[in-house]
């Protein structure tokens, strides 16, 4: 996942938090280089709290949600992938892999938006072998938003069934839930708007969940829709997260 990165400090691999110091000097080269917003490295910083309580590994209410995400994604008509600089950065290859398999549209949809960062992104996502990138030339404005995210490719947000947002902030979640999309949260924070209003919310760490994403829709291709409408079906939000919060407090009061 790093291989490519120039890091400015070498961490030792011997680190007890080798892996989490690593993706931090993969955001601070991605500011570096245009691609990050430098509230992203903020944005990073709370996810890690949540990461740091949740046991930095994937709990089992997400691999549920993962699962359940991962079959509405297959039965989508019209699935987008939403890219942002922090998604580009941590996991822009596997972003590109998703798109591949289910096939999805890749969209770049930034709260803080310039033509710099777009045309970034759009690189980056290029390099690990996406042909085509939405979301950087053409875009119409959506209502329900008054934020930079509003402005969305016709031919990807606008017109997508389903929308998977890795990492994002709440206003958007709740326009294009208003919208009639379905929308596929991931959040570490399980108390946050997004995971609130979205139709699945994966609680870990994008890190790991695009990987099981890939997995499981992997696995998940060959099963008929009736398979997958089940599957999808039997998740629950509301349980889901409830799920988390307890495993939240009984790790808090430990
Ligand atoms: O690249 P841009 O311009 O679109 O800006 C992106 C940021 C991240 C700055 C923007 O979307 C933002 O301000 O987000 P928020 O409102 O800070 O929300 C980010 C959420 O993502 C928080 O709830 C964090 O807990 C969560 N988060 C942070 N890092 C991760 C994460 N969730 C999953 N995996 C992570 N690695």
């Amino acid at each position: 996942m790093f291989e490519k990165m120039d890091f400015q400090f070498s961490i030792p691999k011997s680190h007890p938090r080798y892996f989490s110091l690593l993706i931090r000097e993969k955001l601070i080269e991605g500011f570096n280089q245009g691609i990050v917003a430098r509230a992203g490295l903020i944005a990073h910083g709370r996810g890690e709290t949540f990461d740091y309580i949740l046991g930095e590994k994937t709990l089992p209410p997400a691999k549920k949600a993962i699962i359940s995400a991962s079959a509405l994604l297959l039965l989508a008509k019209y699935p987008v992938i939403s890219v942002n600089g922090n998604c580009a950065v941590l996991v822009g290859k596997e972003i590109v892999k998703l798109a591949e398999i289910l096939p999805a549209k890749i969209e770049v949809n930034l709260f803080y938006r310039t033509k710099e960062r777009e045309k970034k992104i759009e690189k980056l996502l290029k390099s690990f072998g996406a042909k085509k990138i939405l979301g950087t030339k053409k875009k119409v404005e959506i209502e329900e938003l008054e934020s930079e995210r509003r402005k969305v490719d016709p031919e990807g947000i606008l017109k997508a069934d389903v929308v998977l947002v890795p990492l994002e902030d709440g206003d958007r979640t709740e326009a294009l839930v208003k919208m009639k999309k379905k929308v596929i949260a991931i959040d570490l924070n399980p108390f946050s708007r997004t995971s609130q209003k979205a139709t699945i919310t994966i609680v870990d760490n994008i890190v790991r969940s695009l990987p099981l994403l890939i997995k499981y829709c992997k696995k998940l291709k060959k099963e008929k829709k009736e398979k997958l409408k089940k599957i999808f079906k039997k998740y629950n939000k509301r349980e889901n997260l409830r799920e988390m919060i307890r495993i939240i407090k009984k790790r808090l009061g430990r």
